[in-house]
């Protein structure tokens, strides 16, 4: 399955084709779901209807993986927009499983939309927080005309989520959210993300 992909092999229900690096899955006639390996911070379709969302933590003001990147890509200027999102209790501008956007600024896209995940092993119910960082992420999206977005694999890193799990929570939100988004990707930046997310998407779409 996962790297065995061929041009115009279905997957279980849906379609399926590999079009270069890119696995492209239907989700509606008018919206596919691409899942490719790569640096999320240098993707983008036309720097107007896009956005990338940001694995960030609750006090939203940088880190390290792909927060970092994010920030570092991006210039000073997205921590002084970070700054300005409102604090809804001290430290907290973002809570877990929610999501806020900011502009984009040096970064290729138009929008950034940061969203928190659970902590693995640290919280309840990861899968409802992890699930509602996906949602949250769509509804803020489509709340600011967005039409083409791109995910990391929220919680799969220093948030240590197992990637089988996160990845069917992520794709099940992604299939299940009625949207009219163009294009749904994920950017992966692990061969093990990338795998778990492609084996997951060949099961479930
Ligand atoms: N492009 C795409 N994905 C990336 C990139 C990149 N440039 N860099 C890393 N990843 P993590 P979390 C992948 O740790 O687990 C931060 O310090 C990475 O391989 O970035 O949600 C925040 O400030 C992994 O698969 O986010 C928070 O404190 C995935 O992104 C905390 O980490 C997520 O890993 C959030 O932890």
């Amino acid at each position: 399955v996962a790297g065995e992909a061929k041009a115009g092999i279905s997957s279980s229900a849906g379609k399926w084709e590999r079009l270069g690096e890119v696995d492209c899955f239907e989700l509606s006639s008018s919206s596919v779901l691409k899942l490719e390996k790569g640096d999320i911070t240098s993707w983008f379709v036309d720097g107007r209807t896009d956005a990338i969302v940001n694995a960030a933590n609750e006090r939203m003001l940088g880190g390290g993986g792909v927060d970092g990147a994010i920030h570092r890509a991006a210039g000073p200027e997205l921590k002084t927009a970070c700054y300005e999102v409102p604090e809804v209790r001290p430290g907290v501008r973002c809570p877990t499983g929610e999501a806020r956007i900011t502009p984009a600024f040096q970064l290729p896209v138009s929008r950034v939309i940061h969203t928190v995940g659970p902590i693995y092993g640290a919280v309840d119910k990861p899968e409802v927080l992890l699930r509602n960082a996906y949602i949250n992420s769509l509804k803020v999206a489509k709340e600011n005309n967005i039409d083409y977005i791109a995910f990391p694999a929220i919680s799969c890193g220093v948030y240590r989520y197992p990637f089988d799990e996160a990845s069917k929570i992520a794709i099940s939100a992604i299939k299940e959210f009625p949207s009219d988004f163009k294009e749904v990707h994920f950017v992966l930046f692990s061969d093990d993300t990338y795998r778990a997310w492609l084996e997951t998407a060949l099961e479930f779409m």
